[in-house]
């Protein structure tokens, strides 16, 4: 992978656990990696299409100097998020910083950290059932392009889908999506979760109507399994509704269930 990197910057910070480091304070010393598939200014020699190394510098700068955070993964983390958030380029963002005056009686280089932020790719599932499911699905697009921590890199077509464990029900538009983000799994859920609710979604009956679900299937190189969040989502692999859609994106090769209709609806246009 290409890299830009700032290397041993120098800054003065309060970060630490005892009461005498936020007071007083010390010397932090902070790298960092920017790891990126493509720097079209390599090419270009264009400032505007590479990332400003100057820019970073004040960055991670300003976090340090401003914070009294306990610590030094933390102090990491928020420079790595702070940088990458800015910078959609990096696909990952190597943080390390080395505290050499850490309170400790006793001889050593320094206590260092090194934390990474990546952009991971995500697919999602999306449908619905009620209202005008097609400006809907739309809204549910425009919402989330309209995050600037979430980057959609391709959508499927629509699906019209015979619904699945409640049967008592209108027929689904589905489809899939493939997502480029930062944000950990859960912020992730969270910001969907939003956008469902912001789109009137009520939640009654169990896998009942719905004018609009947003799940999470798979996020690349994670697997979780929490009361919140299950990665990959434990039932994709038996629906039709979601493996036709992946199959479309190329994300999915294997079999299909064809116990229930999946029928091609169309392509949309977000605008
Ligand atoms: N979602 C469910 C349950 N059943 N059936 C179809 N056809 N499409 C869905 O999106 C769907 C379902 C739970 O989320
Ligand atoms: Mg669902
Ligand atoms: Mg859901």
């Amino acid at each position: 992978m290409n890299r830009i990197s700032l290397k041993e910057m120098k800054f003065f910070g309060y970060t630490g656990c005892l009461p005498e480091e936020k007071e007083k304070g010390q010397y932090f010393f902070v790298s960092i990696d920017m790891l990126c598939k493509e720097i079209p200014g390599a090419v270009t020699d264009d400032l505007n299409a590479t990332i400003n190394y100057a820019e970073v510098y004040e960055i991670a700068k300003n976090i340090v100097e401003n914070n009294k955070f306990d610590l030094i993964e933390h102090l990491a983390y928020q420079i790595g998020r702070s940088v990458i958030s800015k910078y959609k380029l990096a696909d990952q963002v190597k943080v390390l910083v080395r505290k050499p005056d850490a309170p400790i009686d006793g001889e050593f280089e320094a206590m260092e950290t090194e934390i990474t932020v990546s952009n991971k790719e995500v697919v999602i599932g999306f449908g619905g059932n009620m209202g005008d499911r097609e400006e809907t699905i739309k809204e549910a697009f425009r919402a989330i392009d309209g995050d600037s921590d979430i980057e959609i890199v391709k959508v499927s077509s629509l699906y019209e889908t015979e619904p699945v464990g409640y049967e008592d029900q209108a027929d689904f538009l589905n489809g899939c999506a493939l997502l480029r983000t930062y944000l950990e799994p859960l912020e992730l859920l969270h910001r969907l979760q939003k956008i469902e609710n912001d789109l009137h979604r009520v939640r009654t009956i169990k896998n009942g109507p719905r004018t609009m679900d947003l799940d999470v299937l798979l996020i690349k190189g994670v697997k979780m399994d929490t009361e919140e969040l299950t990665v990959p989502h434990p039932r994709m692999y038996e629906r039709a509704f979601v493996l036709v859609p992946l199959k479309e994106l190329g994300l999915y090769y294997g079999p299909i269930p064809d116990d229930k209709a999946v029928k091609l609806y169309g392509k949309i246009n977000f605008n």
